[in-house]
């Protein structure tokens, strides 16, 4: 059968073709090995309007995967869909995992998978075709990990799937890059380096044991790991089939296991992989980072890790954020970076719930005492599925008025408490900017940085939107 895979165009003030969508790669791939055709409409990057790609290719199913930000276009899509055919749409992806319910009502909606959804997915596909391709001949009862709505309009959700057994992940295939138009991606960190040729992600674990009061909890809480050789095995083929030039670690928690990372970065260099430069794109564990593990990191060919620090101030870390993190941790893993000569990237957030203007100016005395290569500041954003989106709609205020409006890249406070104004935490934001990137000793680094200059535009261009935008 063919099966059409959406990622739906993004309205962020952020360039979001760093990466292609790795979720979608996986189910196009379990999906070929299941024998069936599939195509990806990538709309941050698609030429031809989605109406043409469904007018050429004729799906039988479409799948659409979206974050909070994507879901009012993820929705505009599936109703194209349904202008241009009866094909049926499944929604996937963070956001219809967490509200299930608000977008199987949907009257162009299917169904919707929630989590992990390669094994949801090819049982859909399998059930479609045995019903000969037509949902009216087919039940979506009992397929676990679904919600759907009834024919009396009512929706139901099955029970969750369990999440792939970590014996089960090393089996998985590749993900189907070759489905992907990769020229028309930037790299996975086009504001700091300068890459010609695919820069590639790669995904090492799945899941995370923490639970921060941040972060969407979309999967289970065990965090499960490939093997070394399984991991490594991808890494080759991501060079020498895939061309990339540049790798990304996109796990939440890469160094989990410490002895696990000293292994990879064993075979890297034992496979003559560490020429091939590789980033981490999300914040490995301070707490579980000294200078041998970064040391070895670094001599397999890592150019730059990030760290999650989040807060400078440690009620805030222990008490709102639920971090397990110590000041000193980070303070001692930024130290170890630097001495085995890793580049850094911190991120942090103001404006979290139960802040003060003393919690924000500790976080930005950090920044500027960590000096990381990238400082990255958040405004506290309340995405659903977070503790963080229950802690605002019972004590505070929620401002966003649509889900499009879950962007803290504009500089705009998403929600108030008692005591945390909007318009402090917009202040504090754009200062955290300012005394961090406008600090002399910073931007004598930051033009001594050959990037800067390739860079030139685009680092003019966001500079001028931070700071006076
Ligand atoms: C890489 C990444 C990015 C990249 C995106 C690259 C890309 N094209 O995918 C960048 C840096 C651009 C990014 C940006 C943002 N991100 Co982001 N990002 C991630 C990250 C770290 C990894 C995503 C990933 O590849 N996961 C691995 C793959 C295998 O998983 P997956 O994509 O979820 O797909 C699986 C399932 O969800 C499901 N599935 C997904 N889609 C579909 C579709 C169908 C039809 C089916 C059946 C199943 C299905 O099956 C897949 C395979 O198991 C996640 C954290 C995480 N753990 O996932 C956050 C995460 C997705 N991001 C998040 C957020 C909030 C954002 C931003 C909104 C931040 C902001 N403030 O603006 C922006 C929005 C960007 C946009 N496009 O609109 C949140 C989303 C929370 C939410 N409620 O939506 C996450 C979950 C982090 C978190 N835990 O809070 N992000």
């Amino acid at each position: 059968m063919r099966a059409l895979l959406i990622n739906p165009k993004s309205s962020l003030p952020i360039d979001t073709r760093t990466s292609p969508s790795l979720g979608l790669a996986y189910l196009a791939a379990v999906s070929e090995q299941a024998g069936h055709q599939i195509r990806v409409y990538d709309g941050d990057v698609e030429a031809l309007p989605l109406e043409a790609a469904l007018r050429e290719f004729e799906p039988h199913i479409v799948g659409i995967t979206a974050n909070t930000t994507q879901i009012t276009a993820a929705w505009r899509d599936a109703a194209i869909v349904k202008q241009v055919s009866d094909t049926p749409v499944v929604l996937g992806g963070p956001h219809p995992t967490v509200l299930p319910d608000e977008s199987a009502a949907k009257p162009f909606v299917a169904a919707v998978v929630r989590s992990e959804g390669e094994a949801t997915w090819t049982e859909i596909l399998s059930r479609l075709d045995k019903a000969e391709l037509s949902t009216t001949g087919m039940s979506w009862d009992g397929i676990l990990g679904v919600t759907f709505r009834q024919a009396d309009g009512s929706v139901v959700s099955a029970p969750d799937r369990p999440p792939i057994p970590v014996e089960e992940l090393d089996a998985m295939p590749f993900p189907a890059w070759h489905l992907f138009r990769l020229e028309q991606y930037t790299n996975l960190q086009p504001a700091v380096d300068q890459v010609s040729g695919h820069s590639l992600p790669i995904l090492t674990s799945r899941g995370c044991p923490y639970r921060c009061t941040y972060c969407s909890q979309i999967g289970p809480r065990r965090w499960r790991a490939r093997s070394t050789a399984s991991v490594v095995a991808e890494w080759r083929w991501l060079v020498k089939e895939r061309g990339a030039v540049e790798i990304g670690v996109l796990d939440d928690s890469f160094n989990i296991n410490r002895q696990r990372v000293l292994e990879i970065c064993q075979a890297l260099l034992d496979e003559g992989l560490h020429h091939v430069p590789w980033i981490m794109i999300n914040g490995i564990r301070a707490n579980l980072a000294d200078e041998e593990l970064l040391g070895a990191m670094k001599r397999a060919g890592c150019i730059r890790t990030a760290f999650g620090v989040e807060s400078g101030n440690q009620a805030i870390l222990d008490t709102v954020v639920d971090k397990h993190l110590t000041l000193d941790q980070v303070r001692s893993a930024f130290r170890a970076a630097r001495a085995v000569g890793l580049e850094t990237i911190g991120f942090f957030i103001i404006g979290l719930p139960g802040e003060t203007e003393a919690t924000m100016d500790d976080t930005i005395r950090l920044a500027c005492e960590l000096d990381p290569l990238v400082a990255n500041f958040s405004i506290a954003t309340p995405f659903p599925g977070t503790q963080m989106y229950e802690t605002v709609k019972a004590q505070g205020r929620l401002l966003a008025e649509t889900w499009d409006d879950f962007v803290f890249f504009e500089g705009k406070a998403r929600f108030e408490m008692p005591g945390l104004p909007a318009d402090l935490v917009e202040r504090k934001w754009k200062e955290a900017y300012r005394r961090f990137y406008l600090r002399p000793k910073r931007i004598a680094r930051t033009l001594a940085r050959k990037e800067t200059w390739l860079q030139l535009p685009r680092t003019v261009r966001m500079a001028w939107r931070t700071v006076m935008g």
